[in-house]
């Protein structure tokens, strides 16, 4: 059936080609006429240019079992007696071309494959094959694969993957996919394309010629459906029936914009604080919704009203998009219980073309409710001074603390010193007044400060307990008589001349102030023979001889005779 496209050779002399138009080759759809040859055998003359090749044809993908025929190469100078033989050369001669030596007849001995190599160049020559001289001269002649539509079109990928803003206007490009066929282009529709969308209406289209996909649908929502998978296909043949085809998938997702405005899912939230909040921190989080994603939906909160704009604040977490409320005061339970703030939020990155969706905002009432804190005792005063003669009499009061529950329910207190600072048991406390009592008389010689811890404590809940350090300052009392320095023991000689110095005596004194003491000295029994010069507040000389007993006084009282 093949048969019936091959090509027969043309040899044509020079003579003839004049007068007879070769006929022309003429390709209606793979049918291939044969070539008539004509000649009245007159070439002698013109024998140089006796040989004029058109090329050969040559069906790609022949299957059949025998060679596929190509032509018959023909010297007018073959008489059909034997005595030309033929010569193949080049491209494929003797391999994939064959050609009969006496009668000129060629044959491909293999199946062709046009998208691997087109033509074939080969040459042939005519001698004589009693002399081996040629009889016609060698020419090189082409044998061109014809084309059949063996190859389906192919797109470069499987799959592709592309993007475009959601609500984008209907014919926005979204990609161009092209497909490519082996075939020749340049013959028949073989490789003709024409592209058709399978799968992906009504949202996307293609364009037949070029293969771009376009948005078909208008205000496509991210938000309503994200993914799309379009399936192409292409078909050669200008997309005719017996076409071959080839699809590809293209997965298509829909980019965020920022078509959603924020929106509070409640008009009014509640939060609550204990009052023993710390300043700064959180007191909870309220958060809008915004079906967009990424930075189309980053929110700013703000406070704009309320009885507690000045006590609260607000922050956005910028990893949740919440709205952070935190504690810009002090709260006290005892003196407000609910504050209310409106709180706005609002998108950062607002697009002018979407405004008509909005507005790009919303509030909401945030109430907050401070909660009562069972709060420890409180002391009238943060440190106590207490100054204490130091002759006071044991079991006396010295002092008074005061403490109280700051709660609204003013549970009752009981007071107590703390065990490690009232190690000697110096001192006691009221339980229920908060009285101190000196328990041992003070001495400011041996202790000068009695530093103590006093506690308060509820007495329903012992937890809840406050201390206040209570410095106990003992002042002097003149408790002490002056001592001599040291014990005095005085020798004279005989015969001491009177007016000469033979000791000096000095003393001291425990009572404050340490320095500047003033002592008075005196003789305890009056001698004749000596006498105690006061040397202006320093130490003493007795003068002259005999015996020594002296007394020491200050401020006039009599203390210790030596
Ligand atoms: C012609 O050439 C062939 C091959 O080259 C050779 O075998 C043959 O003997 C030659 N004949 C003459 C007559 O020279
Ligand atoms: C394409 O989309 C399909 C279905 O949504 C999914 O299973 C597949 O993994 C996607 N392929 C690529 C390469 O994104
Ligand atoms: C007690 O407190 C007073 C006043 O702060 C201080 O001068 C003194 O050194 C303290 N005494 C002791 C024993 O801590
Ligand atoms: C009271 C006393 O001891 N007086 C004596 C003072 O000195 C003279 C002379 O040295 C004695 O004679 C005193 O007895
Ligand atoms: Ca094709």
């Amino acid at each position: 059936m093949m048969n019936r496209f091959f090509l027969r050779l043309v040899l044509l002399f020079l003579l003839l080609t004049s007068l007879l138009a070769l006929s022309p080759m003429q390709r209606k759809d793979g049918d291939l006429r044969p070539t008539s040859v004509s000649g009245d055998g007159k070439i002698l003359r013109r024998a140089k240019r006796g040989w004029m090749w058109n090329q050969f044809y040559l069906m790609e993908e022949y299957t059949a079992s025998e060679y596929q025929y190509v032509g018959k190469l023909h010297s007018n100078m073959d008489r059909g007696d034997g005595t030309v033989r033929y010569i193949l050369t080049g491209e494929g001669a003797g391999t994939i071309f064959q050609i009969d030596e006496k009668s000129g007849d060629l044959h491909a001995t293999k199946k062709l494959d046009r998208e691997e190599k087109a033509f074939y160049t080969l040459r042939v020559k005519a001698v004589s094959t009693r002399t081996n001289r040629s009889l016609e001269p060698e020419t090189e002649f082409v044998i061109k694969i014809h084309d059949i539509n063996d190859n389906e079109p192919k797109f470069s990928k499987a799959i592709y993957t592309a993007s475009v803003p959601e609500m984008s206007s209907v014919g926005t490009s979204v990609l161009e996919v092209t497909a490519m066929d082996a075939d020749d282009a340049s013959y028949g529709n073989s490789a003709k394309l024409v592209y058709s969308i399978l799968q992906g209406q009504p949202y996307f289209s293609v364009e037949p010629d070029t293969g771009w996909i376009k948005i078909a649908l208008p205000d496509m929502d991210r938000e309503v459906r994200e993914q799309y998978q379009v399936v192409i296909q292409a078909k050669d043949m200008a997309g005719q029936m017996g076409g071959l085809s080839g699809t590809t998938t293209v997965n298509i997702s829909l980019t965020d914009v920022n078509d959603s405005p924020p929106r509070f899912s409640y008009s009014s939230y509640q939060l609550s604080a204990l009052e023993s909040a710390q300043i700064g921190s959180v007191v909870g989080r309220i958060k809008a919704k915004d079906g967009d994603e990424g930075e189309n939906a980053d929110m700013e909160y703000d406070i704009v009203d309320g009885d507690g704009r000045d006590i609260f604040s607000i922050y956005t977490d910028r990893i949740t998009q919440e709205g952070v409320v935190t504690l810009k005061k002090k709260l006290d339970y005892e003196q407000q219980r609910v504050y209310t703030v409106k709180v706005e939020v609002c998108n950062t990155n607002v697009d002018p073309r979407f405004l008509s969706f909005g507005p790009f905002k919303d509030t909401a009432t945030v109430k907050i409710l401070t909660q009562d804190v069972d709060e420890p005792p409180v002391f009238s005063q943060s440190q106590y001074v207490i100054e204490v003669q130091e002759d006071t009499l044991k079991g006396m009061v010295i002092g008074r603390v005061t403490a109280w529950d700051p709660d609204s329910t003013h549970h009752p207190v009981k007071y107590s010193i703390d065990k490690h600072t009232n190690r000697d048991r110096f001192f006691h406390i009221d339980v229920s007044d908060g009285s101190i009592t000196a328990l041992q008389s003070l001495d400011r010689e041996s202790s000068k400060w009695h530093n103590i811890s006093v506690l308060a404590t509820e007495i329903n809940n012992p937890q809840q307990m406050s201390r206040a350090p209570v410095l106990i300052k003992v002042l002097d009392v003149n408790d002490n008589a002056p001592e001599f320095a040291m014990y005095y023991e005085t020798f004279v000689c005989e015969n001491v001349k009177a007016g000469q110095l033979i000791q000096t005596i000095s003393a001291t004194d425990m009572d404050e102030p340490l320095d500047g003491h003033k002592f008075m000295f005196s003789l305890s029994f009056s001698n004749p023979n000596f006498t105690v010069l006061d040397n202006e507040g320093e130490n003493m000389k007795v003068i002259c001889i005999g015996l020594l007993i002296l007394c020491l006084f200050r401020h006039g009282t009599e203390l210790q005779p030596l």
